[in-house]
């Protein structure tokens, strides 16, 4: 993809503008100048992952941060009908996955991002939420009975209480496959520590990952 829309958007988003910036990328939607992976990949992920604020004022740049991240989450909520729309057109996995990010982590826009991915690559994807207490997690696959979970982790600091998580996934569903995602695992330790079946990146590797799989 061009990157003269992911350079206009960011000139929108930094003004801030709501209402422009979703009208933005749904219209490059509508006239089909690029995919949903295309926008999740190279517009909204980079607009939050390269957020940076030069202002002296830290109090400033958190509320701009907590701005920009509430716009990219309304856009990513409407992009579901075109995700529906696709899905018509999309051979299924017949897999299940379920995700959510760990109890502690906050950062969920990856997360949310990545079922999308799976939905598009012809999985049943649910999102379970962020912060999830590792009860409720063990409570959730025991009713859902998926295929595998993606557990998606941001700060380092989380990964004591996602081993944890794991160990237990591991020792109750034997079954069911782990997969790992998110930015803390851009560190081969940190993937080392923890128990896992799989790590995905992407959008392609969700894909390819889904033709892999399939019943
Ligand atoms: C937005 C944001 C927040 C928001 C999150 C809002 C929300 N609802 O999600 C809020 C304001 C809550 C927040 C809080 C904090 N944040 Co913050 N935040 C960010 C920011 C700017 C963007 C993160 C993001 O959404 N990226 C976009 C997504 C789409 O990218 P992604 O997560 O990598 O996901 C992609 C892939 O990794 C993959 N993927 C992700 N998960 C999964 C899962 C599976 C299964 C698969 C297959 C794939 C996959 O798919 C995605 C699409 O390609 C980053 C900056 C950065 N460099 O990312 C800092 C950043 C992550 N935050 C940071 C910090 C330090 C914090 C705070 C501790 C700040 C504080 N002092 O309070 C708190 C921690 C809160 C907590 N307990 O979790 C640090 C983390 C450093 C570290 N230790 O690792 C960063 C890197 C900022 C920095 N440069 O210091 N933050």
């Amino acid at each position: 993809m061009n990157t003269k829309y992911y350079d206009v958007f960011i000139e929108i988003l930094e003004s801030e503008n709501k209402d422009q910036s979703l009208n933005y990328v749904l219209n490059l939607l509508d006239e089909k100048k690029i995919t949903l992976e295309e926008l999740y990949d190279e517009i909204l992920a980079p607009s939050l992952t390269n957020f940076g604020c030069n202002l002296k004022d830290k109090e400033i740049c958190i509320w701009k941060e907590h701005t920009r991240t509430s716009i990219i989450r309304t856009i990513l909520e409407c992009t579901y009908p075109y995700i529906i729309q696709r899905r018509k057109t999309i051979s299924p996995v017949n897999k299940k996955v379920l995700l959510f990010t760990p109890t502690d982590e906050y950062h969920e826009i990856g997360a949310i991002i990545s079922t999308n991915y799976f939905l598009l690559a012809g999985f049943e994807a649910q999102y379970i939420g962020a912060n999830t207490p590792k009860d409720d997690i063990i409570s959730a696959v025991r009713s859902l009975n998926p295929d595998f979970v993606g557990i998606s982790v941001t700060n380092h600091y989380n990964l004591v209480i996602t081993k944890k998580i794991t160990d237990e996934l591991k020792e109750t569903f034997p079954k069911v496959s782990i997969i790992l995602g998110g930015q803390a695992f851009h560190n081969q330790n940190a993937l080392d520590s923890i128990k896992h079946d799989y790590i995905l990146y992407n959008a392609n590797e969700i894909i390819d990952f889904g033709k892999k799989v399939a019943k």
